[in-house]
């Protein structure tokens, strides 16, 4: 299975959950000229239906691509779709931090109530696509806890664990993610796949 990110911090969460079920997986960065799309589209489900065909295409191999972002309530969903590049491009999560906690200054707690969202888009490389939706509910802080995962997790507080995504160990955050709810769903579609 190819991993259609550049991100690390999702290669490493996707194969961690991948690989205990039998998965190879390989990510994209792995074969030289691949060009990364643009992901221009206006929903996670549109972004990363095009990154894993783009990645079928030129792989010729089963690829999987995870469009994913933080909607928080008190900025009427922002950043979304445009958590990566929220402070420019190329992406500094430092930076996105910065700005989230800018953006967010005199929000009390109750409502920096916030949620990320994913996508699993995997596509085969006859050109069938297979999709799968998940999502975290969660509060954004007003510092940043915590020096694991990636992204927004140092700001991303979940009260079931009374820690931020970058508190908890990966397979802790993985068993509630965004991330590991849409894998979840796409792994069972897979296994219907390979019995069919
Ligand atoms: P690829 O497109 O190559 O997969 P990307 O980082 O550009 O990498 P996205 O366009 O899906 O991926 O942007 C997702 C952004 O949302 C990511 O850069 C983080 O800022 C944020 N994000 C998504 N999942 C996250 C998580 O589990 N923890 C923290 N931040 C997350």
């Amino acid at each position: 299975m190819v991993l259609a990110t550049n991100n690390r911090g999702k290669v490493e969460e996707l194969a961690a959950m991948l690989q205990p079920l039998g998965f190879q997986v390989v990510p994209i960065g792995e074969y030289p000229g691949f060009v990364e799309v643009e992901e221009d589209g206006d929903t996670f489900m549109a972004n990363a239906v095009k990154k894993a065909r783009a990645a079928a295409e030129f792989t010729g191999q089963m690829s999987l691509a995870d469009d994913s972002g933080l909607e928080v309530d008190a900025l009427k969903g922002a950043p979304g779709v445009y958590s990566a590049r929220f402070a420019g491009e190329p992406t500094d999560d430092a930076a996105n931090n910065r700005k989230l906690l800018k953006l967010l200054e005199g929000v009390p707690p109750e409502k920096r109530t916030a949620r990320f969202k994913c996508v699993i888009a995997i596509a085969e490389p006859g050109g069938r696509i297979h999709t799968a939706e998940g999502s975290c509910e969660g509060r954004i802080l007003q510092e940043l806890k915590g020096k694991g995962g990636f992204g927004y997790d140092p700001l991303f507080y979940i009260s079931q664990y009374k820690q931020t995504f970058a508190e908890i160990d990966m397979n802790q955050k993985n068993a509630i993610s965004h991330r590991g709810r849409a894998l979840s769903k796409a792994v069972e579609v897979l296994k219907h796949l390979s019995l069919s």
